[in-house]
């Protein structure tokens, strides 16, 4: 018996995405697991080896600056050595797609690597912070990393330690980055939630506020996440492959 293969997403995704005017995009570490960048709570995940809560709190920076400093030191190192992969550039030509037809686009993503901004994509909004930035905890000024320094990285102006530019648990969203995305999602015609466990709030809350209002919500991830019964529709695959393939069924702009 031969089963035809066909896409492994619906006619009513695509159908939805040719007649509509507000396209937005939620992103997790599962976008950029096929660059080469360990996801957070996948088996071979960056928390099997780190605890969370030794790491990404206030708490624990305070207590171990120079453990956690090196830790983000290591996962810039990581992303610096690796590529957009095609999940990422698919999702620069699903903005340039919709744009192109007059319609409008936002990508909100949860990670801190940088690589949808070197896919491409313009209108974005990084609700966890970022990798590449690091700033005095004293005084708040801009650091720039210095190598081979011994003991904490402190601040040049302060002496105050230096953090990543990155948003902990029990920490505030940047305000304007999570105003932008909740607006997006409420004002979305088709919302993708793509490569997430939807565990971490607020962002989780994102393609549930889209379904909420009335948008087609489909999710792009190997295995369901958390929120997977309350949408529309999972695509089970990875990213890079199953968002070319999306992008490609979609008529030229
Ligand atoms: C693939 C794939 C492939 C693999 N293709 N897919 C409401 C209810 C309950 C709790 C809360 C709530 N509101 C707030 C909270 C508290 C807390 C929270 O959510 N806790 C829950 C865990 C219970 N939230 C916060 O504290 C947030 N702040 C906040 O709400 O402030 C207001 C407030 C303050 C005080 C009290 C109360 C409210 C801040 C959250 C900050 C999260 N920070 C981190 C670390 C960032 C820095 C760093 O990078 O180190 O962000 S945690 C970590 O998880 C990181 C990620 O962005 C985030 C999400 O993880 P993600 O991206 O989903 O990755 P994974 O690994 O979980 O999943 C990968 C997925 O990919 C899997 O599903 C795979 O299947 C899939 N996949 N290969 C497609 N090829
Ligand atoms: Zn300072």
């Amino acid at each position: 018996m031969h089963q035809p293969i066909g896409p492994p997403f619906s006619d009513t995704l695509v159908q939805r995405l040719r007649d509509a005017q507000r396209v937005a995009v939620l992103t997790g570490a599962g976008i950029s697991a096929e660059s080469g960048v360990p996801t957070f709570r996948d088996p071979d995940g960056l928390w099997q080896k780190f605890r969370p809560e030794e790491l990404a709190n206030v708490e624990a920076f305070l207590s171990n600056p120079e453990l956690v400093q090196g830790w983000y030191a290591h996962r810039r190192e990581i992303v610096e050595a690796v590529e957009p992969n095609p999940g990422h550039v698919a999702l620069a030509e699903l903005e340039r797609w919709v744009t192109g037809r007059g319609g409008e686009f936002l990508l909100s993503t949860q990670n801190v690597d940088g690589l949808h901004a070197r896919a491409g994509t313009e209108n974005l909004v990084e609700l966890h912070g970022s990798l590449l930035r690091s700033y005095c905890l004293r005084c708040g000024a801009p650091a720039a990393e210095s190598a081979g320094a011994h003991g904490p990285l402190t601040c040049e102006e302060c002496g105050g330690l230096v953090r990543p530019d990155v948003v902990w648990f029990g920490e505030m969203l940047p305000e304007e980055a999570i105003a932008q995305s909740t607006e997006a999602a409420a004002l979305a015609d088709v919302y993708l939630s793509v490569g997430t466990s939807a565990v971490v709030y607020p962002a989780a809350g994102l393609p549930q506020i889209a379904r909420q209002a009335g948008a087609y919500v489909a999710e792009v991830n190997p295995t369901p996440s958390d929120i997977a019964p309350r949408l529309n529709e999972q695509v089970r695959g990875r990213a890079g492959d199953v968002l070319p393939l999306l992008v490609a069924a979609l008529p030229e702009a």
